[in-house]
């Protein structure tokens, strides 16, 4: 079925997609503990693993060039969930390898995982960067383009390097789950026009921001690199705010209308050294 791009009349040139900068490279990976052969285990076997694998993880967790987070998962869809923020693939790649080489993985294997980007969306600068582009006569994807943008994005990449490359928030309860936009044959995100796409946008961010004291939240982009388009990581010490705010975005017209939503993972915080309590039975304490 053909879908018609609206007329831009002024802007026909200006391409569709958004600028984007990217961070740490992510990985979540969601694990099923075998609890059964764990606990047939001697108790000095148990401790022996546990020793050997709290120092790898605990370095992983005070790693200068990304951290790794370890969290206890509720309900069924897996036991624990690792976070890795890293430079890149490779180094997230080293890092499962790292993990695997553990006696401990032995006794988790994993129910599903998520590999995405820190991604921040400029959609505001987008159009007024193409816009003042195509008013000094310089034409979409021309060299002369091309030089301007990736110097526009050198510079943004810069003065967010803070966001782009953040330490992960060391709140209690971490909230994961992930979207797409809907590309219904009514209702379809991607041939909206950009100024659109960014207005709406806008309107997310105000909502947003009714937040910021009570919530992190952590964008990755995932296209081209997992099923979905996009990971939503939130960060509170209270649960209920991932309720609340979530809540209230399913009346954010971009969520009413053109979100479509994975599965919803929520787990506790346990630094690397209380994983042999919480793998005895007990709650991790409540700082990391
Ligand atoms: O990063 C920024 O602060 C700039 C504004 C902003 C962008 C570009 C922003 C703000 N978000 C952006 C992008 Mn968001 N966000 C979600 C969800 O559950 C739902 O209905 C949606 C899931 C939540 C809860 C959330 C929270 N955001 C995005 C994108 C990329 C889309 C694209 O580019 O097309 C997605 C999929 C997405 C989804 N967002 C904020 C928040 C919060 C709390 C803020 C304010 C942050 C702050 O200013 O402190």
């Amino acid at each position: 079925m053909a879908t018609t791009r609206p007329v831009q009349s002024a802007a026909a040139e200006i391409p569709a997609v958004p600028l984007t900068v990217e961070g740490y490279s992510t990985l979540h990976q969601m694990m099923r503990f075998r609890w059964s052969a764990w606990r047939g285990l001697r108790e000095s076997e148990r401790k022996e693993i546990v020793s050997e694998a709290v120092p790898v993880m605990a370095a992983m967790e005070q790693n200068a060039h990304g951290q790794s987070a370890f969290f206890s998962l509720l309900g069924h869809k897996g036991d624990l969930m690792f976070l890795h923020f890293r430079e890149s693939f490779d180094d997230l790649n080293r890092t499962e390898l790292q993990l695997a080489k553990l006696r401990l993985s032995e006794y988790w294997e994993p129910t599903t995982s998520y590999l995405s980007v820190i991604e921040l969306g400029l959609y505001d600068s987008t159009t007024k960067i193409y816009k003042a582009l195509v008013e000094r006569g310089i034409e979409p994807h021309s060299a002369e383009w091309n030089r301007e943008i990736s110097e526009t994005l050198a510079r943004q990449k810069e003065a967010m390097r803070p966001r782009l490359f953040p330490a992960i928030p060391a709140h209690r309860y971490a909230c994961f789950y992930p979207m797409d936009r809907r590309r219904g044959e009514d209702q379809n995100w991607y041939t909206l026009p950009i100024e659109e796409r960014a207005r709406q946008m806008g309107e997310h961010g105000l909502v947003g921001r009714r937040y910021a004291g009570e919530v992190r939240q952590i964008i990755t982009g995932s296209i081209g690199f997992d099923d979905w388009e996009w990971g939503v990581d939130l960060f509170a010490d209270n649960p209920l705010v991932f309720k609340k705010l979530i809540y209230e975005m399913r009346f954010d017209h971009v969520s009413a209308v053109y979100a479509l939503f994975g599965q919803f993972y929520v787990g506790l915080r346990c630094p690397a050294e209380q994983i042999g309590s919480l793998l005895e039975g007990e709650l991790p304490a409540s700082s990391v």
